[in-house]
């Protein structure tokens, strides 16, 4: 995969403006949708079990987040995800606060037991939970504990059977075989709430556009990593309320240049 593949499906995301449904958190709603049309995406959340099937066949991509669940939102998901998989919608999962409940532990379990995932994305913590694995948490956000995120991110991908992403520092994404890390960024993502969760539905855009699934989710991590450190240097000495503004101005700014000029993606060989 060269930096000019992957700087070029920004061009076919923002050409097919594909339609991402969304059933996710209460906190992020707002900067999603917004972030998703910056992109050149188009987004729909749809929660009701009377729509949610009819929704996200007609979408080029359904994202699930569990990040303010509840029983009736679950109930959606599963059938909004058994009707993206009869119409080979690509599903995107974020376990949010996977291992800070045993309840989210066991819905994103169960969401992965019910719904073929296409992408499962998350910080290293609530990937480590999900698999069963012992690894520190603090609500919604990664604990401190070290560990080796590689071989984690291919544990889970092997596992599961799905496309692992793991957020942090550096980004990884695994399909057991196959491995890369995309290492763009800024640390004061960490200081916006939802950045994750927004990068979510970003994958999402890019799985509707490619599908293979490793492409995409490197394309969207490094078009979303280039977007915050354009953004970064916008908001110099400034703080997180001015970044997050400069962070969308920059998620429909961000060309195809900036990220075969600044993308840092590294295939991993071990
Ligand atoms: P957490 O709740 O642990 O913050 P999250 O769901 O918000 O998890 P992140 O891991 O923060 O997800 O990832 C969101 C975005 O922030 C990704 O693009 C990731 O690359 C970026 N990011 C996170 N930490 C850093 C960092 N220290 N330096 C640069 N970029 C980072
Ligand atoms: N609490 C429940 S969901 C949520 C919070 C703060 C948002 C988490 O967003 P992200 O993208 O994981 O930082
Ligand atoms: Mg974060
Ligand atoms: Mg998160």
């Amino acid at each position: 995969m060269n930096i000019q593949t992957v700087a070029s499906k920004l061009r076919q995301v923002r050409e097919t403006n594909p339609l991402i449904h969304n059933i996710t958190n209460v906190v992020v709603t707002n900067f999603t949708a917004n972030g998703l049309l910056a992109l050149g995406a188009s987004p729909v959340m749809a929660y009701a079990k009377q729509e949610v099937a009819d929704i996200a066949k007609i979408s080029g991509a359904l994202v699930l987040n569990i990040g303010t669940l509840n029983e009736t939102e679950i109930e959606a998901m599963k059938l909004a995800g058994s009707s993206a998989n009869a119409h080979g919608v690509p599903v995107v999962l974020d376990p949010v606060g996977a291992g800070a409940s045993a309840y989210r532990t066991d819905t994103a379990r169960g969401l992965l037991a019910d719904v073929k995932i296409s992408i499962l994305r998350g910080n290293a913590a609530e990937i480590a939970n999900v698999v069963g694995r012992e690894w520190s948490i603090k609500g919604v956000d990664a604990g401190t504990s070290g560990g080796d995120v590689v071989e984690l991110a291919k544990h889970a991908a092997a596992q599961l059977g799905t496309v692992v992403v793991i957020t942090g520092e550096a980004d990884i994404v695994s399909d057991g075989t196959r491995t890369f890390a995309v290492r763009n960024g800024d640390a004061i993502l960490t200081r916006v709430t939802g950045t994750g969760c927004l990068l979510t539905s970003v994958i999402g855009a890019f799985a509707a556009v490619d599908s293979d699934l490793i492409v995409a989710s490197v394309a969207a991590l490094t078009a979303y990593g280039v977007a915050a450190e354009l953004a970064a240097g916008k908001a110099a000495g400034q703080g997180p309320g001015s970044f997050q503004i400069a962070f969308l101005d920059q998620l429909a700014n961000v060309t195809a240049a900036d990220i075969e000029k600044l993308g840092r993606v590294e295939r991993i060989e071990q």
